[in-house]
């Protein structure tokens, strides 16, 4: 039982991506967006989020502390129209293992992958778990990434452009090893295909991209 309502729950994951493929025009709106990234579950990390939007291009540059070392950490911007625009609290815990807050016990929250952060090649909702394109963080936990044109749909960059998208960095620690070690199986194995510990997928750190200037955005 438990098997179904996660497939059923991680299939939003997966339609996104059919959403950004149908593309849309580029706009002359322009607008620059902010995110404070604070801990989802038991992690003593932080960072901060900037994304730029010219028309249907982003830039993103986001830089993290607190993450697990040497360890490779996906992120993704994550927007649902029917999604709260907001980050996952404990009273999202709503699925064993308990006191574990899943990346699919947020997608009420932050919605469906809708760009994926990686340092090259396609920024897709599929690229979502290419964890061999993502960045790692340093022996001391800090994360840095930058990219610059970053092809999104009009539907996500009129979601960044009003404050409604929120990125999310995942990969946390549930045990000292300092590895992707433990914590079940992730909940996004099915739907991606992989086959990874709940350590490397569920979220650490999230925010919402407020909006901290914008030009021509209607
Ligand atoms: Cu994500």
């Amino acid at each position: 039982m438990r098997r179904t309502t996660r497939l059923a729950l991680a299939a939003p994951v997966l339609g996104a991506a059919a959403m950004l493929s149908l593309g849309a025009p580029a706009s002359a709106a322009s607008a620059t967006a902010h995110a404070n990234l604070a801990p989802v579950n038991d992690m003593d990390a932080s960072g901060e989020a900037y994304v730029d939007v010219q028309g249907n291009k982003i830039t993103v540059t986001l830089a993290a502390t607190g993450l697990v070392p040497d360890q490779v950490h996906a992120a993704h911007i994550h927007f649902g129209a029917h999604a709260g625009h907001e980050c996952p609290t404990a009273a999202d815990d709503t699925e064993m293992p308990f006191g574990q807050i899943s990346t699919v016990e947020g997608l009420d929250k932050y919605g469906p992958i809708v760009v994926s952060l990686t340092t090259f090649g396609p920024t897709d909702p599929g690229s979502g778990l290419a964890i061999d394109r993502f960045t790692s963080a340093t022996s001391d936990g800090d994360l840095s990434y930058e990219r610059g044109s970053i092809k999104v749909s009009h539907e996500v960059a009129r979601a960044i452009e009003t404050g409604l998208a929120v990125v999310v960095v995942h990969g946390v620690q549930y045990n000292d090893t300092e590895a992707y070690d433990a914590g079940g199986p992730s909940d996004l194995n099915a739907a991606f295909g992989v086959d990874l510990p709940a350590e490397a997928t569920d979220p650490a750190i999230c925010g919402v991209l407020d909006v901290v200037s914008s030009k021509g955005v209607k």
